[in-house]
């Protein structure tokens, strides 16, 4: 899959996605990142990228024609790549999202500063807006980061052999159970015996049960949308009908527990 960034800070791109897993994806030929440094597509002889916005206001606006110049420039390559601008205005990333982008062959990620890009350069040249969060960054950059991350690591051979994407948290909408290493006691606090039991049944069961405990204490919201299996379901009412309350004590919270109990019951035998 190949990624070309188009960004006025290419530098920033250097060293973050070059690292680790990512770094190795590059290398075994996974992945290609590219930076298209924007400002070399500026014609005048300043290379200006920005001007004051029409209509007057605060702050300065990416200028269209350098966007475009390097935007037909990346398709002149691939006819078929798909761009994206990260904004506050577009969808918000999620796991579902970064599946879906996943399957495409070569992005191009439009990376915004000051008071973002002309309007012009959404309609005529992007196919998708994108956000990473509803907070202000200074530039679309770590949004670019936080995406190729995302959906480089769903690629066949980007994680290791031993661990698949699919086993992860978000897929089946539950949060990882707790995880311990050695050493056994640390300052008087010691790792679950059933963990050293051997039972692997045991210990599968301690994990899921663990996993629908803290997603009911921290995100409530992810279990109702959850298609839990029989077993998942008795654990869970199990967790709810046991004195532990799992930090759920607020009147909102109480009407997700009872959204949770309906859903799980709507969706019959088979979870579905
Ligand atoms: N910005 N998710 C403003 C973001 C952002 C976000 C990028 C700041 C675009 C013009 N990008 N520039 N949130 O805050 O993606």
């Amino acid at each position: 899959m190949r990624f070309d960034i188009l960004t006025l800070f290419p530098g920033m791109f250097s060293s973050p996605l070059r690292e680790s897993i990512l770094g190795k994806a590059i290398e075994k030929g996974l992945i290609q990142i590219q930076t298209v440094n924007i400002r070399d597509f500026a014609l005048d002889k300043h290379q200006v990228v920005d001007d004051t916005p029409y209509g007057g206001g605060q702050g300065m606006v990416m200028k269209v024609e350098p966007i475009a110049r390097s935007i037909e420039w990346v398709k002149s390559q691939d006819p078929s790549v798909w761009t994206i601008y990260l904004t506050p205005q577009g969808k918000q990333f999620n796991q579902e999202i970064a599946l879906t982008l996943s399957s495409k062959s070569h992005l191009i990620l439009l990376c915004g500063r000051y008071e973002g890009v002309d309007e012009r350069v959404r309609e005529l040249f992007i196919d998708e807006e994108i956000s990473i969060g509803d907070y202000v960054l200074t530039g679309g950059e770590l949004g670019a980061m936080v995406l190729i991350d995302a959906v480089s690591r769903l690629l066949p051979g980007v994680l290791g052999s031993d661990r698949s994407a699919e086993e992860d948290s978000f897929f089946n909408s539950l949060l990882e159970y707790p995880q311990y290493t050695r050493p056994f006691d640390f300052r008087g606090s010691s790792v679950p015996e059933v963990l050293l039991s051997g039972n692997h049944s045991a210990i599968s069961l301690w994990r899921r049960k663990e996993a629908l405990k803290r997603t009911l204490a921290r995100r409530p919201d992810l279990l109702a949308k959850a298609n839990l299996s029989n077993e998942e379901k008795k654990l869970l009412e199990e967790i709810l009908h046991s004195n532990d309350d799992c930090g759920l004590r607020n009147a909102d919270d109480e009407q997700i527990l009872k959204k949770i109990r309906r859903t799980q019951t709507d969706k019959g035998e088979d979870g579905v």
